[in-house]
């Protein structure tokens, strides 16, 4: 109901505990956590630190969209604390550095006070080496680290970052290892001048496969980078860093109890936006509660008052903030997490300046193949009327932004529907002038101040099938709808304020929206007559912002699909498997079939048929037969027919997320990426002989043949990965270029009417060279091991 959604899963997660979802095998395969800067101007090259887990022996990095290059400088290992010598050898570099650069700012007549005491400490001699300590045979050498990188061109601050990350006691208590973020590897990006902005995708490619990606910012603006120590308060008698001039980009990072002062000029007059990117940088945290870095921002004018604060921007856990300048000279930007946590991976990007801001817009959408405006409100707005393609190819929910391309401004969202639309037409407050509508239709209303309704009548008869469906929320609108519908006598017959889907732990439909504020309703209507659909805010808010899309009418029978994850890596000539989940809509229950849309050669996808009813299906990929060297895009269609027609619906890339030990959510990626790598045995190619599902009778059983062109592979045996426990494979044959095997029901647990992809593991014996087996007599000749699973068979189960 509320949009208090963490103080519900911190319960939720307490009682859950974490959860276990990760196989050994994902525990082998590259993850990345956060890119830091996670952005660059277009025109620029910058160098990024790519944290996650295994990472080692990365081979490349690679950005979605045209004109971002990605070079893969250096791999670090998990740091740990220095030993020793280590420390010794820094500090005694530190003392060195320090005094250069006192000496150098002393020399330029700007030398700093800095209290005698500190200056003591910075000149103290090394730890001495316990007596019992061997020396170093040779010069000690300092771990391979980021901060410790060009350490004779660090300033007095920069150094001091260096101190507390390393030397400090305080600040090594605050590092808290973490084994999802302990690699690190070195990313130069080079973005060139006509980049395009906007939103994109890294990912780092390992000799174990292609990680997940993360999100990486193209902009216009120039970017800098956060200087610690630059708490408040914190080392006042270093040097400041020089504050930042407008328009930029700040990029900084949030470590535990971590807090952020950024300083920047402003000039009286200017109408200053600070649009926060936090949550956007990485919308789901599996393992922290809130399940995201929820930054808070707050504005220090130059006498250090606070004048502005934000938490979120309405529904959205980034901040904005919205500010007149009153007076030239330096302000800070202070940022940090709600509850002082901090990781690597609470990673920001702050757009700062006099730039374009769409706070919102209406109407928000318009009908398909119309001519179409939105009036848009915000600040710094070249035009208020926005242009809205109405296309007909292209998804429903769409983007626009205004301006050009140096001064750009944030997307808004919009809907476009081939139903006519109406405007509502106030005053329609209630029964008694509740606006009159004929079905279909869309209606575009505002929910414009406090308390209000809005009212619409129609006329329906006994039977009819209306829907109902409210899209504000999804399309940026700070409303959290509620409606009703009641009849000639005032009664309600339906009502709904959220409408969530949710299969145990997953929501297939929110992508990274925190609350599912937006209703739904889907009735048979009781009588004759006419009904009113009132709307309002469930909270009684309202405000020239709280605009939405009604659509009545009758049911319209679709589905959409996405399929996880969004990065595969096989061996080549392999099989890989992914999930395609489906999401069906208003009735609709038949079967789908997935297929690639012009396929690069060499990959075939199997078991491509989602069963009448599934929501979800288990489908495989097997790869080319060379190594292409690069992540190959892959595009998939779904094909069913509703009401006797074809419709084709695109397959949406998505990763499957964790939020705050439990949640799961489905949300969506730029592109489907499958990795090949070279295979220390070759291909191994199976292909199930049938397209169509092999009926498999109830407590009965079914052969299923599998060709093997070229190689033939020595497969020894095989196990049932999916669906475990419903079906077991009983007998095992190969010969020639034919592979067969024995699938029967199990028990009870397979019940006519149960349809699916057969996922099966293969196993093959290779036999060991006398080479390998050199100095052990007793090592096996033979050495069994897993081939990974073959291709995707389709069966259904049936009456005997
Ligand atoms: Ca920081
Ligand atoms: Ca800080
Ligand atoms: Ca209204
Ligand atoms: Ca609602």
């Amino acid at each position: 109901m509320s949009a208090r959604i963490p103080k519900l899963l911190l319960v939720l997660a307490l009682l859950a505990g974490p959860a276990a979802r990760c196989s050994a095998q994902q525990r082998w395969e590259p993850r990345v956590g956060y890119v830091y800067p996670a952005g660059a101007q277009r025109g620029s090259t910058v160098e990024v630190i790519v944290g996650g887990q295994v990472l080692q022996d990365v081979t490349g990095a690679y950005v979605s969209g045209e004109g971002v290059r990605a070079v893969v400088i250096k791999h670090y290992r998990p740091d740990d604390n220095l030993d020793g010598d280590e420390r010794r050898e820094l500090q005694r570099r530190m003392r060195e550095l320090r005094e250069r650069q006192l000496a150098e700012l002393a020399r330029q007549g700007r030398a700093p006070s800095i209290p005698d005491w500190i200056l003591g400490q910075w000149r103290q001699d090394p730890d001495p080496r316990p007596p019992n300590e061997p020396a170093p045979t040779g010069p000690v050498e300092l771990p391979q680290h980021p901060l410790l990188r060009d350490l004779e061109r660090k300033d007095l601050r920069q150094l001091q970052e260096v101190a507390n990350t390393f030397l400090e006691w305080q600040y090594l208590q605050r590092r808290q290892p973490n084994a999802q973020l302990s690699d690190m590897v070195l990313v130069t990006v080079i973005v060139s001048a006509d980049a395009p902005p906007g939103e994109r995708e890294l990912r780092l490619a390992t000799a174990l496969g292609l990680s997940n990606p993360v999100p990486f910012q193209v902009s216009s603006l120039p970017e800098t980078r956060e200087q610690e120590p630059n708490d408040p308060e914190e080392y006042t008698y270093l040097p400041e860093t020089a504050p930042v001039y407008l328009p930029a980009v700040i990029n900084g990072q949030i470590l535990p109890g971590d807090v952020d002062r950024l300083r920047f000029h402003a000039k009286r007059g200017q109408h200053l936006v600070i649009d926060v990117r936090a949550r956007r940088l990485a919308p789901f945290l599996a393992d922290a509660v809130p399940g995201w870095f929820q930054a808070v921002a707050g504005l220090y004018d130059p006498g250090g008052r606070r004048v502005a604060y934000a938490d979120d921007n309405a529904f959205r856990p980034d901040p904005v903030i919205l500010y007149e300048v009153p007076t030239d000279g330096v302000y800070e930007l202070e940022i940090r997490d709600a509850i002082y946590r901090g990781r690597q991976d609470f990673v920001y990007r702050v757009v700062l300046g006099e730039v374009p801001f769409i706070t919102d817009i209406f109407p928000l959408g318009a009908q398909t193949g119309a001519r179409a405006f939105a009036n848009a409100r915000g600040w710094n707005l070249p035009s208020g009327q926005l242009p809205l393609d109405t296309g007909p190819e292209g998804p429903a929910v769409r983007q626009a932004a205004l301006g050009e391309s140096r001064f750009t401004s944030n997307p808004a969202t919009y809907h476009v529907d081939p139903l006519p639309c109406v405007r509502e037409v106030e005053p329609n407050d209630g029964r008694q002038n509740a606006q009159r509508i004929a079905l279909p239709v869309v209606v575009d209303g505002c929910i414009g101040r406090p308390d209000e309704t809005d009212a619409f009548q129609f006329s329906g008869r006994a039977g009819q099938e209306v829907v109902v469906e409210v899209l504000a929320r999804r399309l940026g609108s700070p409303l959290d709808s509620v409606v009703w519908l009641s009849d000639m006598s005032a009664r309600v017959v339906a009502w709904n304020d959220d409408h969530m889907i949710r299969e145990a732990i997953l929501h297939p439909d929110m992508g990274t929206l925190t609350h599912h504020a937006d209703s739904y309703l889907s009735l048979r209507l009781p009588q004759s007559g006419n009904y009113v659909l009132t709307l309002a805010d469930v909270q009684g808010a309202g405000s020239e912002a709280h605009s939405y899309r009604l659509r009545i009418g009758p049911p319209r029978p679709d589905f959409a699909l996405c399929a996880t994850p969004s990065s595969l890596s096989m061996p080549y000539g392999r099989v890989v498997p992914l999930t395609v989940h489906a999401l069906r809509k208003e009735g609709f229950d038949g079967e789908i079939r997935v297929a690639l849309a012009d396929p690069p050669a060499g990959f075939v996808l199997s078991g491509g048929i989602i069963p009448p009813g599934s929501t979800h299906v288990t489908i495989t990929l097997t790869g080319a037969m060379e190594v292409p060297g690069q992540p190959v895009a892959l595009r998939l269609e779904g094909r069913a027919a509703i009401g006797g027609q074809p419709v084709t619906r695109p397959v949406v890339p998505a990763e499957d997320m964790t939020q705050a030990f439990l949640w799961r959510h489905l949300v969506p990626s730029q592109e489907l990426l499958v990795y090949v790598r070279p295979s220390q045995w070759g291909p191994i190619s199976i292909v199930p002989e049938a397209d169509e599902p092999v009926p498999i009778p109830v407590g009965g059983t079914a052969t299923v043949r599998c060709k093997t062109p070229g190689w033939r592979v020595p497969i020894v045996g095989m196990q049932v990965v999916e669906p475990k426990e419903k079906l077991t494979i009983s007998g095992f044959a190969s010969a020639a270029d034919l592979i067969t095997f024995t699938v029967q029901t199990e028990g009870d647990a397979a019940q006519a009417g149960l349809a699916g992809n057969l996922i099966v593991e293969g196993f093959a014996e290779w036999e060991v060279s006398d080479e390998e087996r050199k100095g052990n007599p007793d090592a096996p000749a033979t050495r069994r091991s897993s081939i990974g699973i073959l291709p995707a068979v389709p069966f259904t189960v049936v009456e005997p």
